[in-house]
């Protein structure tokens, strides 16, 4: 495959919260890293995202009296799941994790830092209508082709991935390079989900074999 100027690599939320030994710990998250890095090199445009929550966000178990994490509670914009306290604004946890080498990045964006508003999509918040800004980011940049690689799978990758085809980007996921949270089905639903939104799901040897 080949890459052009107006290809540009989308790294989901690689940080230290969703890795081993992290408040909300995605199995093998920390093994993408060197595969993640190689990617890199080969693009010319690099954008970040950094699940960015602030104390007490609603999507932390513990701001609801009485829930657990992986719960899911009716928000007043639908059904939002709950997480393990996560990813707090400045926190280690937040940091991306140390291993990552995307020197060239060119955008960090940051999402989820409204205190009553979710947001796994790097588009749009959990609400579905407030914007990002990463949309009009790439329109004035020309940058109409996103490969997604990061965390987690089942849902920032997801969410990404299908809002951005949605908003008209030809978007592919990486899927080598993404690991899933895993809940019960949520692997095989981002599977399906993909596939009706026309988002395909590519090996990373795809772009690095000549
Ligand atoms: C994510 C759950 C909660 C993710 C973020 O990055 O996939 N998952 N916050
Ligand atoms: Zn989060």
């Amino acid at each position: 495959m080949t890459l052009t100027d107006n290809d540009a690599l989308l790294i989901i939320d690689l940080q230290n919260d969703f890795c081993p030994g992290g408040r909300l710990a995605v199995a093998g998250g920390d093994e993408i890293v060197p595969l993640v890095n190689t990617l890199a090199g080969r693009f010319q445009h690099v954008l970040l995202t950094q699940d960015w929550h602030p104390e007490q966000h609603i999507s932390f178990a513990s701001s609801h009296a009485g829930a657990a994490p992986f719960q899911t509670i009716a928000a007043p914009y639908g059904g939002q799941a709950l997480w393990p306290d996560h990813c707090v604004q400045g926190s280690e946890g937040a940091a991306l994790h140390a291993a990552l080498n995307a020197p060239q990045t060119e955008l960090v964006l940051r999402k989820g830092f409204r205190q009553e508003i979710d947001s796994y999509s790097a588009f749009l918040e959990n609400d579905h209508q407030t914007h990002t800004g990463l949309a009009g980011y790439l329109r004035e940049r020309g940058l109409t082709r996103l490969f997604l690689v990061g965390l987690a799978y089942d849902f920032c990758v997801r969410f990404s991935a299908i809002d951005g085809k949605e908003l008209g980007f030809e978007t592919l996921v990486i899927e080598d390079a993404t690991r899933a949270v895993g809940l019960p089905g949520s692997v095989d639903a981002t599977h399906a989900a993909l596939a009706s939104a026309g988002v395909p799901r590519i090996a990373s040897r795809m772009i690095l074999t000549p």
